[in-house]
């Protein structure tokens, strides 16, 4: 969780076209350009060196930066994402990485998003999705061995987006998750804090060096986190949450 470095992306105006699953209406721009401002805000007022890269208007989701790479302190992955109009959003994160990374590996082959990656202490998690494919995990699966981490497939649980939709690390040894994967075959070693059924969306919480960063109006989920003595910093996404995304999307860290 030691973090020194985010990049994130200026959402587009294209970002009211984003994906969703069903059909209301998306955000207006303003206000996801204010929810991305505060998280911008949010993570350089914890310490971290924070670069935003310009908009992409040919890629409404491209505000989503953790979809199309993975990124470590002793590397980066960039990764391809499932939907097909954000496979164009690697090559355009690929020169940002090759400027800040010795090492960047890619998948090749395959379908991963990001958001379907989780990173604990001992192991890389990767979850099937909609978006995430077998034949991505393998090739992930390698080139995580290439970084010298350990990866292995998981199930993501069906109507959720990405694994990270439902869950989140805590601290190193627990892991917040919906009920949905309160599942001891899923987290290893990790002890699993299962929120409640009516606040499932603040799963998608991030942990920044001793702070949670949690979406706004989840006052259960933000009670059982401070109950473990980490403090909490609550971020508007209503917005983003029309597009299906939360907290983990809007950066790379390492
Ligand atoms: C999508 O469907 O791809 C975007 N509208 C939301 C992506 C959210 N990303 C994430 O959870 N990592």
């Amino acid at each position: 969780f030691d973090f020194t470095h985010a990049l994130l992306r200026s959402p587009a105006r294209t970002v009211t076209d984003g994906l969703r699953d069903g059909d209301h209406a998306g955000p207006a721009y303003a206000d996801v350009a204010r929810e991305h401002a505060a998280y911008a805000a949010a993570l350089k007022d914890l310490g971290l060196v924070v670069e935003v890269l310009p908009p992409l208007e040919a890629y409404p989701d491209s505000v989503f930066v953790e979809d199309p790479a993975l990124v470590f302190g002793e590397g980066a992955i960039l990764l391809n994402p499932g939907a097909p109009t954000r496979a164009g959003e690697v090559g355009e994160i690929a020169p940002e990485l090759a400027q800040r990374f010795d090492h960047v590996l890619s998948i090749g082959e395959g379908h991963v998003d990001g958001g379907d990656v989780l990173v604990t202490p001992s192991e890389v998690l990767i979850g099937l999705s909609a978006r995430t494919d077998r034949k991505g995990a393998n090739a992930l699966i390698a080139a995580l061995a290439g970084l010298g981490r350990k990866g292995r497939m998981v199930a993501t649980p069906p109507g959720v987006l990405h694994f990270k939709t439902g869950c989140g690390m805590i601290d190193e040894e627990t892991v917040a998750v919906i009920p949905e994967l309160d599942d001891d075959n899923l987290f290893g070693r990790l002890r699993r804090l299962v929120l409640p059924e009516d606040e499932k969306p603040a799963a998608n919480l991030l942990r920044i060096r001793d702070t949670i960063l949690i979406g706004e109006g989840f006052p259960k989920t933000r009670k059982l986190i401070e109950d473990m003595g980490i403090e909490t910093r609550a971020l508007p996404v209503s917005e983003i949450a029309k597009i299906d995304a939360g907290l983990s999307c809007m950066s790379l860290r390492w």
